[in-house]
């Protein structure tokens, strides 16, 4: 295999059991033959020596015959020490290798820092939304009632613009024939005898029937709820006034008005998720492409990482999976998964969520990982949030979501309206109902808390997703919507319900948001 670059060395270097300095590998990437010079560096190394030093390495490179003149000097801190006529990777032989982390050294084992040509300082990066540590649930009846109460008056507040509402207390004491509106948490969607629809809404006073004639264009709308979402209905109290005709149906919805913010410099996100190391189908030479993408010049403007959950496997997940792992430990998994990161480059500011195979509770949100699990991530400083929570990337407002509800959107809404084909317009609904998994007590297990953290608060400039392992992009009134694909093969389950993952892609997004 050719070792041409700082990742390959290091993955070669991993597979021998050796960690090594940053600058070593900078050193043998940049030999002329890099591959030679590893095997005699590994050679001639103290037994007991598990750690690949700069210094070896040098002498590895001085004392070999033919020596070459040296090009390191005090001036040149990236010290290549390589053949004067052979070309250099400006990825990996320009002198301005971004600074160690402070707490870098020591027993942590290498991690590919290259040399890309990077200001950290230029970066900023926020997080909101970040439930981990924070978790008040106990499951008992008392929060979901402070979850939902939390849900219906966030989302509530978005539609009180749109429609001049009254609780439906207040409706049931109005006369028939009255002009009314409510704000409600769908609590029932059923058709009558008739092929009419009969939504019932629920506030914080009580619950109202609502009748969505089949013939008016609004019906079709009813195809696009889902249980517990919060909307706004407004018409005409019937002769009795025991049920609202509904002429108008609102969502919380994304203003058409949204102006993405943008950043002020060239930078890039690559957005990622579901990579399932432990799995025999994990695609380890499609991540290994990609890990060597990022240390050419040609990415050095992606400075993020985002990972919306998936890292590894897991144990257990569904029936008969443990046919299909390769590594049967879920801290192994870990440990393995931490590898793998290790080889971007080490000056890429990485940031993820977990995700249903991953080792935190299944219900949303989903805390980071605990102490455990993160001893064992240590990778490249790489944090960890709350599945959802919000990262904003220099003034870019990116929502992170796994996207377990997307199996529930595509499965519950019309094929036209979401498909796995298409998961970026399943997305759009989400966005439409600002909130990243509504339906409580179906496929998405959710855990209440005393607030509502899947409720989309603020308009993001990206949404973020993952889960359903196929790609797929587009804008809902400005807002990117992104489902990053996966780098897993097809299982045998996905076979046999015919999913045809999109694996091995890496799309990312500049500062104006996308390319
Ligand atoms: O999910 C990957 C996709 O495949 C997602 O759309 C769910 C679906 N999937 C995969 N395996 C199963 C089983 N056994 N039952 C139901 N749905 C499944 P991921 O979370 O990455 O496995
Ligand atoms: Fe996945
Ligand atoms: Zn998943």
């Amino acid at each position: 295999m050719p070792l041409e670059t700082p990742a390959r060395i290091v993955r070669e270097l991993a597979s021998r059991g050796y960690n090594a300095e940053r600058e070593a590998v900078t050193r043998l990437a940049d030999a002329p033959d890099s591959a030679a010079a590893l095997d005699r560096a590994l050679e001639t190394m103290p037994a007991d020596a598990l750690k690949l030093t700069t210094d070896h390495v040098d002498g590895v490179l001085e004392s070999h015959a033919g020596r070459r003149e040296s090009h390191r000097g005090q001036s040149d801190p990236s010290g290549t020490g390589a053949d004067s006529t052979t070309e250099l990777d400006p990825s990996v032989s320009t002198g301005t290798a971004a600074p160690n982390p402070p707490d870098d050294g020591g027993g942590v084992p290498h991690e590919t820092e290259g040399s890309r040509n990077v200001d950290r300082s230029l970066r900023a990066v926020e997080v909101a939304n970040d439930m981990t540590g924070d978790s008040t649930g106990t499951g008992e009846y008392s929060d979901f009632v402070a979850v939902f109460r939390d849900r219906y008056e966030k989302l509530a507040s978005k539609l009180r613009g749109r429609v001049n509402h009254r609780p439906t207390d207040a409706i049931e004491a109005m006369g028939g024939g009255s002009e009314a509106a409510l704000i409600g948490m769908v609590s029932d969607i059923r058709s009558t005898a008739s092929g009419h629809w009969l939504v019932e809404l629920e506030d914080t006073t009580g619950t109202f029937p609502c009748l969505v004639m089949k013939d008016r264009p609004i019906a079709d709308l009813v195809q696009h709820l889902l249980f517990d979402e919060v909307i706004a209905v407004e018409g005409t109290l019937a002769d009795d006034g025991g049920i609202l005709f509904v002429d108008s149906l609102y969502f919380p919805d994304v203003p058409r008005t949204h102006e993405p913010s943008t950043a002020d410099r060239p930078v890039q996100a690559a957005l990622i998720s579901d990579i399932h190391v432990g799995s025999q189908e994990f695609m380890a030479d499609a991540w290994h492409r990609f890990t060597d993408w990022l240390h050419t010049p040609e990415a050095e403007r992606v400075e993020y990482l985002l990972i919306a959950g998936d890292m590894v496997e897991g144990v257990g997940i569904y029936p008969d999976q443990d046919e299909e792992l390769d590594i049967i430990d879920i801290y192994e998994q870990y440990e393995r998964f931490s590898e793998y990161l290790k080889e971007v480059p080490g000056d890429m500011e990485i940031r993820m969520i977990p995700g249903n195979h991953d080792a935190v509770r299944l219900a949303e949100p989903q805390p980071g990982f605990d102490e455990e699990l993160r001893d064992i991530m240590t990778a490249h400083d790489a944090t960890i949030h709350s599945n959802p929570s919000v990262v904003t990337v220099e003034g870019v407002s990116v929502l992170m979501y796994h996207g377990v509800s997307l199996d529930e959107v595509i499965a519950e809404l019309p094929d036209e309206e979401a498909s796995y084909e298409d998961p970026h317009e399943a997305m759009y609904h989400l966005l439409k109902k600002r909130h990243v998994a509504p339906q409580y007590g179906g496929h998405t297990r959710l855990a209440p808390e005393k607030k509502d953290y899947l409720v989309i608060e603020d308009v993001p400039d990206v949404f973020h997703t993952g889960h359903v392992h196929k790609l797929g992009w587009g804008e809902y009134h400005n807002v990117l919507a992104l489902n990053s694909g996966c780098w897993q093969a097809q299982t045998d389950f996905q076979k046999s319900v015919n999913i045809d993952p999109d694996a091995g892609y890496a799309p990312f997004s500049t500062s104006t948001r996308w390319t």
